[in-house]
């Protein structure tokens, strides 16, 4: 079957990476609201963790960045003045430079991110949502914030009172987004978190409606877990947003756009709630811990 996954980074990445290990090579269309400069370096976080995952060189702890990463250029960086509170490892800096370089000249980020890709051997296609810029930027009682410093900086500590997606309207969906969609046989929404990393690609005009009217059969998994969030501000944000911060509150976020919802075994009360919406349910284990939890949950994803 053709398989495309809605992706922001780690549930992204594990959900890519489990389909590749049930033996299917998916188009996986990333967010990039994220994406961030620094030190003069463009950084596609979103990217670079769907990458490195399926290239099986992330740090799977941490579920961005390198394995066995050195830190000495940060070190250096800070030693001549430079703020360094976002972590760049010595070998991530070689992604950052060349996709710069690349980008710089004249390469769009959809090209860029298939020439990384084909290096580290990774054989899904890995698709920006668009080439073009769309930040998202974070309003907090503090006012508005571009999203790593209210991700990494504070630590995404801030409540969140509504999430903007600057750029969005002029954006196009890159080469290949809309047919990946359109023609998939199953749209995995990844349990990413909805406001942050679903909603700026679902944004970009065009992809929203070849979501609703692709004939694939449109499944997703829920970030939200027993009440929480199974990584990240997701819980936070559903609450002070005002929705609730359940498997039942994701699916109401998800009306008209998915038919299957599919809720970690902690959730088996809420299923009758959401078939009551119109979805398909599907209960299961959805905390992909290893690769075997990960090929398991994607080869239930296949079967809806
Ligand atoms: N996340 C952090 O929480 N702290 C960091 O210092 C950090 C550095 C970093 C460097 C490269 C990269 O590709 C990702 C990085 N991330 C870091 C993750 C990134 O901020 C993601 O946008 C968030 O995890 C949200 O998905
Ligand atoms: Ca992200």
């Amino acid at each position: 079957p053709r398989v495309t996954v809605l992706a922001g980074g780690v549930g992204g990445a594990r959900v890519a990476h489990g389909v590749v290990l049930a033996g299917v090579r998916p188009d996986v269309v990333v967010n990039v609201g994220d994406d961030t400069e620094l030190h003069g370096l463009w950084i596609s976080p979103d990217l670079d963790t769907v990458l490195y995952t399926l290239a099986g060189l992330n740090d799977e702890e941490r579920g961005w960045g390198l394995r066995g990463e050195t830190y000495a250029t940060l070190t250096q960086l800070a030693a001549l003045g430079e703020d360094t509170w976002f972590t760049l490892g010595d070998k991530d800096l070689a992604t950052h430079i060349a996709r710069t370089a690349r980008l710089r000249a004249g390469a769009a980020l959809s090209e860029v991110t298939a020439q990384l890709a084909a290096a580290l051997g990774v054989t899904a296609r890995l698709l920006p949502v668009t080439d073009d810029r769309v930040a998202t930027l974070v309003d907090t009682p503090s006012g508005r914030l571009a999203f790593q410093e209210y991700f990494v900086r504070r630590r995404h500590a801030d409540a969140v009172l509504d999430v903007v997606f600057e750029g969005i309207e002029e954006a196009r969906p890159a080469p290949g987004v809309l047919d990946a969609v359109a023609g998939a046989d199953v749209l995995v929404v990844a349990p990413s978190n909805p406001f942050l990393s679903v909603f700026p690609v679902l944004g970009v005009p065009g992809v929203r409606e070849a979501v609703r009217t692709t004939t694939a059969r449109r499944v997703a998994v829920s970030p939200i877990v027993g009440g929480q969030a199974v990584k990240g501000p997701a819980a936070q944000i559903l609450e002070t947003l005002g929705h609730d911060v359940s498997a039942l509150g994701v699916a109401r976020l998800y009306t008209g756009l998915v038919d299957v919802m599919v809720v970690d075994d902690a959730d088996a009360a809420l299923a009758p709630a959401i078939r009551d919406l119109g979805f398909d349910v599907v209960v299961t284990d959805t905390i992909m811990g290893g690769a075997a939890g990960r090929e398991r949950l994607a080869r239930e994803l296949l079967a809806v």
